[in-house]
């Protein structure tokens, strides 16, 4: 064959793969297993190439763990609701289901293209009420636990995308997908009882060695968990108002108290005194700011006074409660103890509204003073103005102090996350319904399980209104209450989608389950993810509730570990020209493209090859022809000798080998070891792309070099073995193709990962006889093949040469390969 024709060799294997059930997976309990996934994709329409990133790493695992005797769990699907598809409805009057299943139906085309070995008999979709009505199924475990819970919030709304949005879904006050400015509204909604999961979510992150530490921090940071005491002020009144405070040691420098403009306590404080409009006309004002905003260290810090006071339980002193901006409802108590000198924030407020500063903590050697100073001290130091507790150095006073709030009854001590409840409702049609009755007579009811699913309705309208058209929907919303039989109504918001991706690597594992979410004994088998893979736009969200629906089921005995995820791998970006590819810069390279021009072998390797997996990607033309001239050079290497080597057995031994012979099978064999530990131990998918492109280098120069009927027909098969083997993970078409060519038996994917001669390895030493002027007046030993200009250098290093060439200038250096050098000097 004279031509890498990859189009039509990748359609054949691709079909002749799908024909042997060449991927298919299941349990076989006296194997070792490996699971390794990649993040399943929203079906958007068409693969990018960050998808094709994903896959290609996942790829490589896959059938490098399969080829090193694992058996491999390697499923994909798609995470398939949300809102794109309503909003194409409403743009484009396309049904959500036909847009979704079109898109799934177009990209799963895109996948197989590209040949990864997936076992497709496993693919799910979470918008299929097969899948979905596990996810509710899992909902109604959730609240029979009292992990499910309605409450009415403030929400973060977005008005553009008219539906709820998570904390973690705005990003800086913008709606994380539309980036419009987030709004405030009060609704009923749906939560999950995350945050008793907060302490366990934290701590065990320290199981996770194979994370990396980048992502661990920020799962940590939103956690949140800070120590403290809750201190019980209390107003004028007898109002208890408890804060919340990790700085207890400076209870003594409080000079006022500051609620949440949201905190209860503000309307009964107010009302019917001189202060109630102005404070009301704050109170309205605040609320239209986000968390996000109110928690800048750049807001503007405002406030109003209350008209009321506060007792300090330590001293009982009087002292002014304000509401402001800068306090958040959601944190804590909605309630702060002010102390100014020591936290900047707290200055910064006491400045602008001329509120008194008492210093409490100095600094070992510095004097403070609260009418000056422009900056808080929020350093450890030593207690002064405190008391019985002046002179004691900070982590003693805190010590002290709560010990002493503890005992009188003035405080307790707590620790507090900053993690919320995760908010699941959502004022949407295309996610999974909320499995919820309500009945004039029984109230909240459980849809019965039998039930399940509680099938979306096709027949839906949607008109951008900002309200679910479930809503609207009365074949929908009219049904009989399970328990009374009278009728009622359903709940119409539908679940976050990240409900239905938080659960479905367990699918997986059993995707055809008609009795449980997943089969025992599957998952038992299975779990957890040995490696997975995924973006790290994923980092802290999708990871977390993972996470946490992973732990609630482990607590009921449904999966066999705490964590789901072993390793995890955060590919880099890919970029071009420096930047994101987008499609507003235009810059967006077509992996469909791609593959037309090159194949899906090259483009696998050139993204491969590009860069370490966890690093950007820079995209580059010259790279994708490099990798596609490479692929054309194993190519004709293979072809040149196939004839010759198909009825060779391959070499198993270098004994007896010519030096020649011997170095290259030395390359071969350096090069299958190079190439499994950087794959095995580091993912470096690069360096081992480039060692097996030097071996390649290695092997035509032996075939241009060696005179034909010298060539070790034994050690060239041997290589060409090798070299095939080495390439399949990467390259798993082109390979495919070659096996056959040279004769080898069954598909290459079955075969075992090449292991190395650790004799090979060892470099042959040639002993070089010096000449200086043609007589004899040394002998050296160097490696075989030692190139010329190290010999050379070698040679006139030694004393005996030097001591010869005293005076002389070397005029020429003649060298036999192997054999001789020759000095010629004057
Ligand atoms: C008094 C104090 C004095 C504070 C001091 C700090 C320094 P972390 O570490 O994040 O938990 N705080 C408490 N609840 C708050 C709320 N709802 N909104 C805004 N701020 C709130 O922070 C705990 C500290 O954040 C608490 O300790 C409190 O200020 C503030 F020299 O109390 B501190
Ligand atoms: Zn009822």
């Amino acid at each position: 064959q004279e031509k890498y024709d990859f189009r039509s060799i990748e359609p054949k294997w691709q079909k002749k793969w799908e024909q042997m059930q060449i991927d298919k997976v299941g349990e076989e309990p006296n194997r070792k297993k490996y699971y390794v996934l990649e993040m399943f994709p929203y079906p958007s329409g068409n693969l990018h190439m960050g998808h094709v990133r994903n896959y290609s790493i996942g790829d490589v695992v896959a059938r490098f763990k399969r080829m090193q005797g694992y058996n491999v769990l390697h499923p994909m699907g798609w995470d398939a609701f949300g809102l794109p598809a309503e909003n194409a409805a409403i743009k484009h009057g396309i049904h959500p289901a036909k847009w979704t299943w079109d898109n799934i139906a177009n990209m799963k085309r895109q996948l197989k293209s590209m040949g990864i070995s997936y076992d497709w008999d496993r693919e799910i979709a979470t918008c299929h009420p097969d899948y979905y009505r596990w996810t509710q199924w899992l909902f109604l475990l959730l609240y029979k636990n009292g992990l499910a819970y309605k409450k009415h919030a403030a929400v973060n709304w977005c008005p553009s995308c008219a539906t709820v949005l998570a904390n973690e879904q705005v990003v800086g006050g913008l709606c994380e997908r539309c980036e419009t400015e987030v709004e405030k509204k009060d609704l009923e909604q749906w939560f999950f009882r995350i945050t008793d999961y907060a302490e366990r979510l934290l701590q065990d992150l320290e199981k996770l060695p194979g994370w990396p530490e980048k992502v661990k921090v920020m799962q940590e940071n939103w956690i949140g968990r800070s120590e403290g005491v809750e201190i019980k002020f209390r107003s004028e009144f007898g109002d208890e108002i408890p804060v919340f405070t990790t700085r207890h040691d400076t209870v003594y420098g409080v000079t006022y108290l500051v609620l949440a403009p949201e905190h209860p306590l503000v309307e009964k404080l107010i009302a019917g005194t001189r202060y109630e409009d102005e404070v009301r006309s704050f109170v309205q004002k605040v609320r239209q700011q986000s968390v996000i905003e109110r928690t800048s260290t750049e807001l503007e810090k405002e406030g109003v006074f209350t008209g009321a006071y506060a007792i300090n339980p330590m001293n009982e002193e009087k002292v002014p409660i304000l509401v402001a901006n800068y306090v958040l409802m959601e944190y804590g108590t909605g309630a702060v103890m002010g102390v100014p000198a020591h936290d900047q924030r707290d200055l910064e407020f006491a400045r602008k509204y001329k509120l008194p500063v008492r210093v409490v903590v100095q600094p070992p050697g510095e004097e403070l003073d609260g009418e000056t100073m422009e900056f808080a001290y929020d350093a450890d130091g030593i207690s002064v103005n405190s008391g019985p507790f002046s002179g004691l150095a900070t982590p003693e006073a805190k010590q002290k102090i709560a010990d002493y709030m503890e005992a009188h009854g003035i405080g307790r001590r707590k620790v507090n996350y900053r993690l919320r409840d995760w908010l699941i409702s959502r004022q949407r049609y295309w996610g999974a319904p909320i499995p919820i009755i309500y009945c004039d007579k029984c109230g909240t009811v459980p849809v019965p399980e039998k039930d399940l699913p509680v099938m979306l309705p096709e027949n839906v309208e949607f008109k951008p209104t900002g309200e679910s058209p479930l809503k609207y929907c009365e074949e929908f919303v009219h049904t009989t209450c399970p328990q009374c039989g009278e009728p009622a109504r359903r709940e119409t918001d539908t679940m976050d989608t990240f409900v239905c991706s938080s659960w479905y690597f367990l699918r997986f594992t059993s995707p055809h389950s008609k009795e449980m979410p997943f089969d025992k004994d599957k998952v038992d088998y299975w779990m957890n993810v040995d490696q997975y893979i995924g973006g790290v736009e994923h980092a802290i969200l999708h990871l977390m509730y993972a996470r946490f629906f992973n732990k609630v089921l482990y607590d009921q005995g449904l999966v066999p570990v705490e964590e789901p995820f072993q390793n995890l791998l955060t590919q880099g970006m890919v970029l071009k020209d420096g930047g994101k590819m987008s499609k507003s810069k235009g810059n967006v390279v077509s992996p469909e493209d791609i593959i037309a021009r090159y194949g899906a072998d090259t483009a696998r390797l050139f993204i491969l090859f590009a860069a370490p997996p966890d690093r950007d990607l820079e995209w580059s033309d010259r790279g994708v022809e490099g990798c596609f001239r490479f692929l054309n050079r194993v190519w004709r290497l293979v072809y040149a000798y196939a004839g010759k080597i198909k009825f060779v057995d391959p070499l198993k031994s270098g004994e007896g080998l010519s030096n020649r012979d011997s170095e290259l099978r030395r390359q071969v064999h350096q090069t299958i070891k190079k190439v499994t530990e950087d794959i095995a131990q580091r993912f470096n998918f690069n360096t081992a792309v480039s060692a097996i492109m030097e071996m390649v280098n290695h092997l035509y120069q032996y075939k241009e070099n060696v005179p034909e009927e010298e060539q070790n027909l034994a050690l060239i098969k041997e290589a060409v073995v090798n070299l095939l083997l080495l390439l399949a993970p990467f390259a798993p078409h082109i390979t495919e193709e070659l096996w056959e060519a040279i004769g080898q038996e069954g598909s290459i994917h079955l075969q075992s990962w090449p292991t190395y001669d650790e004799d090979a390895l060892v470099q042959k030493q040639v002993t070089v006889v010096v000449q200086i002027n043609g007589k004899v007046r040394e002998r050296l030993e160097i490696p075989v093949d030692l190139p010329r200009d190290e010999v050379e250098k070698e040679v006139l290093e030694l004393d005996k040469v030097k001591r010869f060439l005293e005076g002389k200038e070397v005029q020429k250096i003649i060298y036999v390969p192997n054999k001789l050098v020759n000095i010629v000097a004057r």
